[in-house]
């Protein structure tokens, strides 16, 4: 390693890193780099990622916490993990989960009546105008259980959880549509719409896949369930979706990888999933226009209504011209809508080839009929060459793609190869392979900046690794996750750093330009974040006080440096009791916690923001409750005591 170890002049270091050495001490330098092995590569990479204390990105990173349930914010270039994010599962820390109105949030995320605690996060996506990130609001689906989760960008707190009716798992959302009007769900392993038991042997009859078009108020965040509506797709496994843009909006594009139908029974000594699905040379794109759909949907006459959601039959779809097929590769993962909407671009797993389809041709061929024929469910299938713009010969396993500031005029694209382990970057206008970064190890989504809205910023690409093997300290058999950092300003691409990810399987991250984010450092006094609305517990300072009504105990209560008002509780065994606090300090990032001992509850107080905590004093004894955040000098002070009583 060592011999890798170039000799710089201070002159070189000082142009190298962009600073005057002047005062720095180059045999400092010198004996630093070649104690731990640094080339001068790894020097500029620093150099290029290093942020000093106090120092702030250009970036900011939404990824998806995957098996967690959450989701992780980090800087870029600096890579530094800023927040996590509590979504479908409990997040002690923000008290996510343990106190009433966070609870209330988890349980809108109940499936038929089951609380479910854990979530498999996949796709993020940042809400659009005009196809470009506003900074406003995030989503995010969760495979498993399928739902979509609202985060509002204005404190980074999700605010709302909805439940598909109809699907069983989800993997094609959340994908917005340009001005955030719609968001695309679509459905991943086929199963009967309805909730009853169907046999495997009715698969083609019974199961569906789909994609569920959410309708998104853009204006309070919210996705508003009676207003959405799904559109029936067949039993094809539909797998990543996006959205169109420019030229194509108003249309929205599904791939799918079970164009055979195939439905498993490795235990009755048939092939496996695996097998079974990839037999054709090829699978399916979804062709489809939710505009046309959403204006369909509104009359009764077109819809039948499963769950109580309304559902766009395959029928009425293909009948109105509004759902297409096009032949895509062996066992197709993603699909990526270039940003002025003329291309779209999908990557084939089993296959070395990105094909580019062309928006233009594909419309063409639609209005010429350009069928080589129809699926069992009735759709047109358009003939893929007369779709085609071109095919890139990528190499082995292309999965995602992300597009560069050069989109326009050279066609800059960036694709993950899972199986070469590599970021490729070509032009999606040519085809032509231009350069190749190794990457450690198996990439899953890349991550660029801004990389799929109309205006690619360019810059770096983060590749989403899969496995991490050798790249960190041994911390037992279950690796963390590898985010690297490349820097994509020059003609080469450039590794610049590892980081790894503790938190679950990132499969995707979004990236916005920090100066569009203008989140708040605190609420309006006694705001409850949940409503935008003051909170029914609102107290403010001299307003605390304690009130019975029957067996309820309602403790009105605030908490500022450094005591909580009040400092004695009395209950009765078997009462209810409410804490409402109100955090009253005004001082950026004074977040008071509150937890009562042994009660399993537990609040954090930002600045202004008032909670509400709920339990049964069904234990008689004297439980101290407590600050849970070092606020102040005296934040151990900052307590009481909680006294029940059997009377
Ligand atoms: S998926 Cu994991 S690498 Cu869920 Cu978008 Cu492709
Ligand atoms: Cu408030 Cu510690």
């Amino acid at each position: 390693m060592n011999s890798m170890v170039k000799r710089l002049s201070l002159a070189a270091i000082g142009a190298l890193v962009g600073v005057s050495m002047v005062s720095a001490d180059n045999s400092e330098l010198e004996k630093v780099m070649k104690e731990r092995g640094l080339t001068q590569q790894d020097l500029l990479a620093a150099a290029k990622t290093y942020t000093p204390s106090g120092g702030r990105d250009k970036y900011i990173v939404f990824s998806s916490g995957g098996q967690s349930g959450q989701m992780l914010v980090y800087g870029v270039p600096s890579m530094r993990i800023l927040k996590y994010i509590g979504v479908f599962t409990p997040e002690p820390w923000q008290g996510w989960g343990y106190d009433d109105d966070t609870k209330k949030i988890l349980a809108e995320g109940k499936i038929r009546g089951k609380q479910i605690t854990w979530g498999d996060t996949h796709h993020p996506a940042l809400s659009e105008t005009n196809g470009r990130y506003d900074g406003k609001w995030l989503v995010i689906n969760d495979k498993a259980n399928p739902r979509i989760a609202v985060i509002d960008l204005n404190d980074f707190v999700t605010k709302q959880i909805v439940v598909n009716p109809l699907f069983k798992s989800d993997h094609g959302g959340a994908f917005f549509t340009p001005n955030s009007e719609y968001i695309l769900e679509a459905c991943q392993y086929a199963a009967p719409l309805d909730n009853n038991w169907h046999p495997m042997s009715e698969y083609k009859e019974t199961y569906r896949g789909g994609v569920t078009v959410w309708k998104f108020d853009p204006k309070i965040g919210r996705i508003l369930p009676d207003k959405s509506f799904t559109i029936e797709f067949p039993p094809y496994m539909q797998d990543l979706s996006d959205a169109g843009k420019e030229a194509s909006y108003g249309w929205g594009f599904t791939n799918s990888f079970n164009s055979e139908m195939y439905t498993g029974g490795i235990e009755k000594g048939l092939p496996p999933f695996e097998a079974g699905c990839s037999r054709n040379d090829t699978d399916f794109l979804h062709v489809y226009n939710w505009k046309k759909l959403a204006e369909l949907a509104k009359d009764p006459k077109n819809v039948k209504v499963i769950n109580g959601m309304r559902v766009v039959p395959i029928d009425v779809a293909v009948k109105n011209n509004a759902l297409f097929l096009i032949p895509e590769p062996k066992s197709p993962h993603g699909v990526d809508v270039s940003p002025d909407g003329k291309y779209i671009v999908v990557c084939g797993k089993l296959d070395t080839h990105a094909t580019v389809y062309s928006w233009d041709k594909i419309q063409k061929a639609i209005k010429n009929k350009d069928f080589v024929g129809k699926d069992p469910y009735g759709i047109p299938i358009i003939d893929m060459k007369k779709a085609m713009h071109c095919q890139a010969e990528l190499g082995l396993g292309p999965l995602h793609n992300q597009f560069g500031k050069h989109w326009k005029k050279q066609g800059e694209i960036y694709t993950s190869l899972y199986v070469d382990s590599q970021v490729v970057k070509w032009n999606y206008l040519t085809c032509k392979v231009e350069d190749r970064q190794n990457v450690n190890y198996n990439i899953g989504h890349l991550c660029g900046m801004e990389g799929k809205t109309e205006d690619p910023q360019g810059d770096y690409i983060i590749a989403l690794n899969k496995l991490a093997i050798d790249r960190f300290n041994e911390i037992g058999p279950l690796h963390p996750q590898n985010h690297q950092l490349i820097d994509i300003r020059g003609k080469k691409m450039q590794l610049l750093y590892d980081m790894p990810i503790p938190l679950g399987e990132p499969h995707q991250a979004v990236a916005i330009r920090a100066s569009k984010l203008k989140p708040e450092v605190r609420y309006k006094m006694g705001t409850n974040p949940f409503t935008g609305k003051p909170h029914r517990g609102k107290t403010l300072a001299g307003q605390e006080h304690i009130e019975r009504k029957g067996n309820h105990v309602y403790v009105y209560g605030t908490m500022v440096r450094s005591h909580i008002n009040p400092e004695h509780v009395n209950v009765n065994l078997g009462d209810t009791v409410t804490f409402y606090l109100t955090n009253l300090e005004r001082a950026e990032d004074e977040t008071h916690g509150f937890t009562v001992d042994q009660y399993n509850v537990h609040a954090s107080l930002e600045p202004g923001k008032t909670v509400a905590l709920t339990f049964k004093a069904d234990r008689e004894g004297v439980f101290p409750y407590y600050c849970t955040e070092f606020c102040s000098a005296l934040h151990l002070e900052m307590m009481g005591y909680l006294l029940v009583k059997d009377p």
